[in-house]
């Protein structure tokens, strides 16, 4: 069993400053963290089950495969490739169901609120029209909430459709690769549909072609991207609006020492906005005061945490890594979870403390914790409920320690349009100055830093590939947890530009924007796929995502979910890299990944373990799409003339839309 360090003695792997001042705390001296566990485990992991090759998909088994060896192959005869493909396919498949839910929920929420059900209300119609105009549905003359309905079932019938048309959204993507995934077969229809047959194909004598089994997990992850996580941020957007950039602080100094603090851990925003309308209610704040608190902190963990800092502008108190030590600071009333990336750990270390864990969802109970079903017919009730719950904790709280290392700033909110509107200016809104900037070469290309941290791996990775690639003038788009680390490292507010290199620095002084950009959480994602795909329409880089200087990388991957994203972003042409991948006990299949997928797809998997490896990795992909776009010679510098200037003046910069700070204090 793993045993609590002495102080912070073991802490030299942790290079959270927050964290280390935490954990040194005599209030956190009983917290068993994941970081012990990780130690008193050795790290040593079972060589067949980190290399993909252990297949327990039937009774005969479990079959531990050496690739190349006759005798240690499966009971049934699979082979090491078989059975690498199966596991990764099914990692895939296990990582689109958990969007795929997670959207669900998000559909049912827009037709509840399209029925004037609830109380959230169709904000974004801008956008209600655009996606409405992609299914098909008729605007004019129709009131938002009917059109609003229309889309939201037809919405939802993507998700059980057994017709054999593609899902509506992939005709968003590049021609080229619409036709490409015709060809090749592997155009998602129904969205649940891909999932079960990829569980099914690879079920015991099924499909046992190695390339074979990655065209469904190919057509499963291209149904997550293109399907449930873009309807998901969509009308996510529509509902609660699409982000614009706005200022907000991302630490665990966002913790109040005279607030109720709520941490809001999870992923489905309905529960999320729900709290922040219900903590601005006044039967709320009095009863606040009435146990002495002088208001209400809400503060985000995880992607729900960015879902709301990216709309509302409330702080993000941590990411993953720091879930457990939000609570070792004492000043934590409650913590609600809803799903996914919550450690069963969190009710251990809340139990040294007056905190509660509330859950909400049914889908996800744990043990040592309290249930408070969310009912989203009911949501401002179920909210309330759940906050008076936080609120009477207030008066148990004892000694708290509130880390207070310098805040940083971080300036947040880059939906696609926001780009394209900073860029061109809100009035002819294009991507033409990115595309101009990427051919002149002043920016070198896109990356995108996505994805989890991960307690066996340093926390600083990010940090340190994010600096190397605005060193070389490769603008960074970032999501997820990654962008969580990022913030901290203080590299998502302008001032970062001084670490840009000399023409990204000019661009993005010019435009008023970081050189990372925060497009939001892991769903999110699909906004990278949008940003891309509107790179290639408007010209001059290529027909197809695959010719784009671009690529993207999630280093410090953890859930099933970021194996589910990086497949989806090769599919559609994006090059990833990765730190490691259970694949490698097949050389065969491991080789597929990461040369063989290039003829289908003209992206690879990249593998690397340093942070400045996946960094050199990425810049020479980018250099190596430069080169056959035949725009490697524009990068001797150009200085802007003052019409280009102009342009980039006449975007909505973020100085213009200026700080909004947060919402929820009262
Ligand atoms: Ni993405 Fe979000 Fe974070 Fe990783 Fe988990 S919170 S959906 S999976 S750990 S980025
Ligand atoms: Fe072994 Fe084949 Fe069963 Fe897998 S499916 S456990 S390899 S017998």
């Amino acid at each position: 069993m793993a045993t609590k360090r002495d102080g912070c003695d073991g802490c030299a792997d942790i290079t959270c400053t927050s964290t280390k001042l935490i954990l040194a705390q005599d209030i956190a001296k009983n917290v068993v963290t994941a970081y012990d566990r990780v130690k008193s485990r050795g790290m040593s992991a079972c060589l067949f089950g980190s290399s993909g090759t252990c297949c327990r998909n039937c009774n005969m088994g479990p079959c531990q495969i050496i690739d190349g060896v006759e005798e240690m192959i499966g009971i049934c005869g699979a082979t090491a490739e078989t059975v690498a493909a199966r596991n990764f396919a099914r990692t895939i498949a296990a990582g689109s169901a958990a969007h795929t839910d997670h959207a669900r929920e998000m559909v049912k929420g827009f037709i509840e609120t399209a029925k004037g059900h609830g109380p959230h209300e169709i904000k974004d119609v801008d956008k209600l029209h655009k996606i409405a105009k992609i299914f098909g549905v008729a605007t004019e003359d129709r009131d938002k909430n009917e059109i609003a309905l229309e889309l939201g079932e037809l919405a939802l019938a993507e998700f059980g459709s057994q017709d054999e048309k593609p899902l509506t959204m992939l005709k968003r993507a590049p021609q080229k690769r619409q036709e490409l995934w015709k060809k090749m077969g592997i155009e998602p229809r129904g969205i649940d549909r891909e999932v079960v047959e990829m569980m099914h194909r690879t079920h015991m004598g099924v499909d046992q072609e190695y390339k074979n089994i990655m065209l469904q997990a190919s057509r499963c992850a291209l149904s997550d991207g293109w399907g449930s996580s873009m309807l998901s941020t969509e009308l996510t957007d529509i509902m609660f609006g699409t982000p614009v950039p706005r200022r907000a602080i991302v630490d665990m100094g966002v913790l109040k020492s005279d607030q109720v603090n709520i941490t809001v851990h999870g992923h489905e925003p309905l529960l999320a906005e729900a709290l922040c309308m219900a903590a601005q209610e006044q039967d709320i704040l009095d009863l606040a005061k009435k146990v002495g608190a002088k208001g209400i902190n809400l503060a985000g963990v995880c992607c729900t945490g960015n879902e709301i800092l990216m709309r509302r502008g409330i702080p993000v108190a941590a990411g993953f890594i720091q879930q457990e030590m939000v609570l070792a600071t004492g000043a934590v009333e409650a913590m609600v979870v809803d799903v996914q990336c919550v450690m069963q750990s969190v009710a251990q270390v809340a139990k040294n403390f007056h905190t509660d864990i509330i859950t909400t969802n049914y889908r996800a109970k744990m043990p040592d914790a309290v249930h408070i079903q969310f009912e989203e017919d009911a949501a401002l009730e179920s909210a309330k409920t759940i906050l008076k719950h936080a609120i009477n904790n207030y008066k148990k709280r004892s000694k708290v320690f509130i880390p207070q290392k310098e805040k940083v700033d971080v300036v947040v909110g880059f939906s696609h349009e926001t780009i394209n509107n900073m860029l061109g200016g809100s009035f002819r809104s294009s991507y033409r100055p990115l595309n101009d900037n990427i051919i002149n070469g002043r920016i070198r290309g896109v990356g995108a830093i996505v994805g989890c941290d991960n307690y066996k791996l340093s926390d600083e990775n990010h940090e340190i590939i994010a600096r190397e690639l605005i060193k070389n003038d490769v603008l960074v788009l970032a999501t997820g947890c990654a962008a969580t680390s990022l913030g901290k490292a203080g590299l998502l507010c302008p001032e970062a530009i001084k670490f840009a290199g000399p023409g990204l620095r000019e661009v993005c002084e010019t435009v008023g924007m970081p050189p990372v950009l925060h497009m939001g959480s892991c769903v999110d994602n699909s906004r990278i796929l949008i940003a891309a795909t509107e790179m290639v329409r408007e010209g001059g880089l290529g027909d197809d995502i695959s010719d784009l200087p671009a690529i993207g990388t999630a280093p410090l991957w953890m859930s099933e979910k970021a194996v589910a994203i990086g497949q989806y972003f090769v599919a559609s042409g994006a090059q990833v890299v990765f730190q490691n991948l259970a694949t490698t006990g097949s050389k065969k299949f491991h080789n597929y990944l990461l040369e063989g997928m290039m003829d289908s797809y003209g992206a690879v998997w990249n593998v690397a373990k340093e942070p400045l490896e996946i960094a050199r990795i990425m810049i020479e992909r980018i250099d190596a799409k430069r080169e056959a776009l035949g725009i490697n010679k524009q990068r001797e510098r150009v200085l802007f003339d003052m019409k280009m200037r102009r342009d980039l003046d006449a975007g909505a910069g973020i100085g213009d839309v200026g700080c909004t700070g947060p919402q929820h204090n009262t």
